[in-house]
């Protein structure tokens, strides 16, 4: 049994433990962390959250370890979830991350969690949200959340966070592809990382000729304000609200979101990209695209609550003999499909 309102004091103080409780209950899907969840809603919605996306061994875990270091010198608290979705290939990846997070052992201004989420009924996403609130609750000003950008997952940041910092490097050929196809939707701030390779300078100039070619191409504020385009993920503030988003140094005078260079293991380029995500955060804020924003991610989060709900619903065995029922119905044309769901959702909703 757990003392809820205890275990939700606890997270409220920071107390590492109640944290790390409380965050493995989440990735393991136990139930009973609803209730502390419930007790901290109220504690919630202060700390900027900021994802870090990009391909695998981009560089960031090691720009992460970075943004803490400069987040600590700025005098800002740091809460890190690190996704591990599939931990066969990260395995080594973890361990590195582990030698990394020691540095900010004895530091009570950081807390580094890594996240395997298994089992969890709302998904990588659902787990990485609740998460991510256990650490806002206990008083984080910045949560940093790395994601590797494959496929699907990219999208899923941009639904959970604030600011989107997407990194790249240099040398990845085709990899350029895939994000092209999505650039518009994820990034706020574009990272080269390992700029002390060849061809950091190259990727840097694609990167924003492909903005450019996108802000020519008819991205309207309109389209990208966050409103009316919910699947597009209405993400640049630096379109949609140029005069404001000027104002606060964030994104460059044609409206460009920043693309900068790093070199993550030295700490050279850093500084400037904080700044960025800093100045982004401050636009959001001014302009009223945070709030919009949020909207619009709790409404991401909300259905595919729904969504779960439903779908467990129908995994109880009334319900699967119910359907067995109805598909015989089908087969036998006693009924057709679209009759068929009519049926199971009236007595599933
Ligand atoms: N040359 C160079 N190497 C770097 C730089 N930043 C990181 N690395 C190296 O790149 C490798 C991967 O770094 P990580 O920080 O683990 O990358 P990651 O993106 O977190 O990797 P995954 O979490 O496995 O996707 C490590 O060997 C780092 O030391 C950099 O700026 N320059
Ligand atoms: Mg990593």
């Amino acid at each position: 049994m757990t003392d809820v309102p205890e275990a939700a004091r606890r997270i409220r103080s920071g107390d590492p433990r109640a944290l790390a409780r409380a965050i493995s209950r989440i990735d393991d899907g136990d139930p009973a962390v609803i209730e502390v969840l419930k007790a901290l809603h109220a504690d919630t919605g202060r700390a900027h959250v900021v994802g870090v996306t990009g391909p695998p061994g981009s560089g960031k875990s090691t720009l992460v370890d970075k943004f803490v270091r400069e987040y600590r010198e700025r005098g800002l608290t740091v809460g890190v979830l690190a996704v591990d979705p599939s931990s066969p290939f990260t395995g080594g990846a973890i361990l590195g991350d582990r030698i990394r997070m020691q540095s900010h052992a004895l530091d009570e201004g950081v807390y580094i969690r890594s996240l395997a989420t298994r089992g969890h009924l709302g998904g990588l996403s659902g787990a990485v949200m609740e998460a991510a609130r256990v650490l806002d609750a206990a008083g984080f000003d910045r949560v940093l959340i790395e994601t590797v950008g494959v496929g699907q997952s990219e999208v899923d940041i941009v639904r959970l966070a604030d600011t989107v910092v997407l990194v790249s490097v240099p040398g990845l050929g085709d990899d350029i592809q895939v994000l092209k196809a999505g650039i518009m939707e994820i990034g706020d701030v574009f990272v080269v990382n390992k700029a002390d390779r060849d061809g950091a300078d190259r990727v840097v100039r694609e990167i924003r000729s492909m903005l450019e070619t996108a802000l020519v191409n008819g991205a309207s504020p309109r389209a990208l304000s966050g409103t009316g385009a919910a699947d597009r993920g209405g993400h640049h503030i630096a379109f949609a609200a140029r005069e404001a988003v000027s104002s606060h140094g964030y994104g460059d005078a044609h409206g460009l979101p920043p693309v900068l260079k790093t070199t993550a293991e030295t700490g050279e380029g850093v500084g400037p990209v904080v700044d960025s995500v800093e100045a982004h955060r401050a636009a959001l804020a001014e302009t009223g695209l945070l709030r919009e924003r949020r909207l619009r991610n709790v409404g991401y989060e909300l259905r595919g609550a729904l969504g779960n709900r439903l779908l467990a619903r129908l995994g109880t065995p009334d319900a699967v003999s119910r359907l067995d029922r109805l598909a015989e119905d089908v087969v036998e044309k006693r009924r057709d499909v679209y009759e068929a769901v009519d049926v199971l959702f009236e007595e599933l909703c």
